[in-house]
């Protein structure tokens, strides 16, 4: 979907005088020929990729290269890349700590860890080197604005890494990313990565006071995705110049529609107003909201996996990102599960395949079985396509006119694979028919936007088995362990007896 925008700020952070070559291990492998020309591996790595991150370290080192490494994992866990055998541990957020390496290399040393308190003033982080990504493989492009967010979720380690104080771009800084972008030739979405975009409304309302500029001098050539948490809804100023700038889509963490569990995860923002007027001000205003929903809080009631498909229903949201809680590495989450004894690993990883990493207040195979059974109903075909219809029937027109572009092959291709699988293959073929014309009459500013999204669950169609497969085998694995612990408990007694 997108490029690792870490790595080329890294690449753009060290010295223009050495040569840089960048794999995206999300895209394609490394060759024979990349190994042998390159002097340093350089890696970045998310929790989920460690398998990864640690398999090309040993491949590195197989090798005799020198291996440095980084990024929110290893800032995480620095101990595992270091049992694996990384020379350079460049930890935190590159532009303290890249400066180090850069003058430990100078002075000839050949291992070290840089880690810093600090958390820096990002108007100095230099334009990335987009012109080292191989543009064709991404959806879309990222930028970044801010850094951190000033709420406290007890689950989330944005805080821990980036830090509460939202620090901000200048504006003419991001728009001189923007000009490289465009002088590079893109012209599709472009996603802005911000952890809380809103997080300083101020300075947010200047860089899109600035953009809005950029934008119509430029004829729109972008179309931007953003993070932003739900108080976004009372700001409607604020909506209606990301709708000027040519904002289409934004993520927000609703999490859950129990008030108890938002009370208890500290997630005091989303309880404010009411969720569903939020995400109905935000439709409505023409920025079509995706969710992120979990399951698992502490002391959650049973049916928490209906009430979120309920949720789901009531508002349209079609995309969601939907997860089991996991205490990642030293959140506050983290730190009370481990006071009460309750982490079943430190291995937390966020995907959306992955069992909870602690033991929870009800039964874990219960919250299991909601998660899976909501995940299923979410993607069902009839249900995705009636929830997307509604949505899109009440989603505001966008309000910026971008000149008629031809489409690519790319474009084309989509289209046809859309066509063909649920337009004539799959036996809801009628209700997509039916649903896209009423679309095109009754919202037609809307329509190719709709089957866009409609086009998602081809992803989460398939995805629904992964995660089916993945969640039994790991209950399975769990009830193993647990029947190990078990045995290992009585054994003494048995011993006695014997
Ligand atoms: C955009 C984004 C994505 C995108 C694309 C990511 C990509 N291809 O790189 C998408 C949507 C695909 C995505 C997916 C996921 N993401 Co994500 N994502 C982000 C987000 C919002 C922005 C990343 C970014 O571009 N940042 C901007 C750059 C400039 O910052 P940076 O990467 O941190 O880099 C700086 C420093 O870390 C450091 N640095 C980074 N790399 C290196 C390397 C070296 C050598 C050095 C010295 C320094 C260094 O220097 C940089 C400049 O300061 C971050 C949050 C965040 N604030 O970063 C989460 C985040 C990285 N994602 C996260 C997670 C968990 C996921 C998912 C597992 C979510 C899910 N449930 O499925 C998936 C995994 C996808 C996969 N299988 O690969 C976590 C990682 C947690 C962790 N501790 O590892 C984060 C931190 C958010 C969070 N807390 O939830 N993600
Ligand atoms: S609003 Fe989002 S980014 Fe901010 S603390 Fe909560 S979960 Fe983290």
């Amino acid at each position: 979907m997108l490029p690792p925008l870490g790595l080329i700020t890294v690449a753009a952070i060290l010295p223009q005088a050495w040569e840089f070559k960048l794999v995206d291990r999300n895209v394609r492998n490394i060759t024979e020929a990349e190994w042998a020309w390159a002097d340093l591996v350089i890696l970045s790595a998310m929790i989920v990729q460690k398998d990864d991150l640690l398999a090309i370290i040993q491949e590195a080192k197989r090798r005799g290269k020198r291996v440095a490494c980084g990024g929110p994992y290893p800032t995480s866990m620095p101990e595992v890349p270091q049992t694996a055998g990384v020379d350079y541990l460049i930890l935190d957020e590159g532009e303290i700590t890249l400066p180090m390496f850069v003058e430990a290399i100078a002075k000839g040393e050949t291992s070290g860890i840089f880690r810093t308190q600090e958390k820096p003033d990002v108007t100095s982080t230099p334009v990335p080197r987009f012109d080292l990504l191989e543009f064709d493989a991404y959806d879309s492009m990222s930028v970044q604005f801010s850094r951190g967010c000033p709420f406290q979720c007890e689950f989330c380690d944005i805080i821990v890494l980036y830090g509460r104080k939202p620090r901000t771009k200048t504006p003419a800084q991001l728009l001189a990313e923007l000009d490289y972008l465009y002088e590079l030739g893109w012209r599709r979405g472009v996603f802005m990565v911000d952890d809380n975009f809103i997080g300083n409304k101020r300075n947010v309302k200047l860089l899109l006071e600035a953009l809005k500029i950029w934008q119509q001098e430029h004829e729109y050539p972008f179309r931007f995705n953003t993070e932003a948490s739900v108080d976004l809804a009372a700001d409607q100023e604020l909506m209606d110049l990301m709708m000027d700038c040519y904002f289409d889509a934004v993520f927000l963490g609703i999490e859950t529609p129990d008030e108890d569990s938002l009370q208890l995860t500290k997630k005091f923002q989303n309880t404010r107003s009411s969720l569903l007027e939020a995400v109905e001000a935000i439709t409505k205003t023409g920025l079509r909201v995706m969710a992120g929903f979990i399951i698992g809080f502490d002391g959650e009631k049973s049916g928490a996996g209906d009430r979120i498909v309920r949720f789901a229903e009531l508002t349209g949201i079609p995309t969601t990102t939907f997860a089991m809680l996991q205490a990642l590495p030293h959140t506050a989450l983290w730190h009370r599960l481990e006071k009460e004894g309750r982490l079943r690993s430190t291995n937390g990883n966020l995907n959306q395949t992955t069992l909870m990493n602690f033991v929870p207040t009800r039964p874990v195979e219960e919250i299991a079985r909601e998660y899976v059974e909501a995940f299923c109903e979410l993607y069902e075909p009839n249900a995705y396509l009636d929830r997307v219809y509604s949505y899109f029937l009440k989603l505001g027109a966008p309000r910026v006119k971008v000149p008629a572009k031809l489409p690519t092959l790319i474009d084309l291709r989509a289209l046809a694979i859309i066509v063909w699988r649920q337009g004539i293959k799959r036996e809801t073929r009628w209700k997509f028919w039916h649903h896209l014309f009423s679309v095109i009459k009754r919202n037609p500013a809307v329509w190719e936007h709709y089957l866009i999204v409609c086009a998602h669950n081809e992803h989460f169609m398939e995805y629904r088995e992964i995660v089916r497969t993945q969640i039994e085998e790991q209950l399975t694995a769990y009830w193993a362990e647990e029947e190990r612990v078990k045995q290992l408990e009585v054994k003494p007694e048995k011993a006695i007896a014997g």
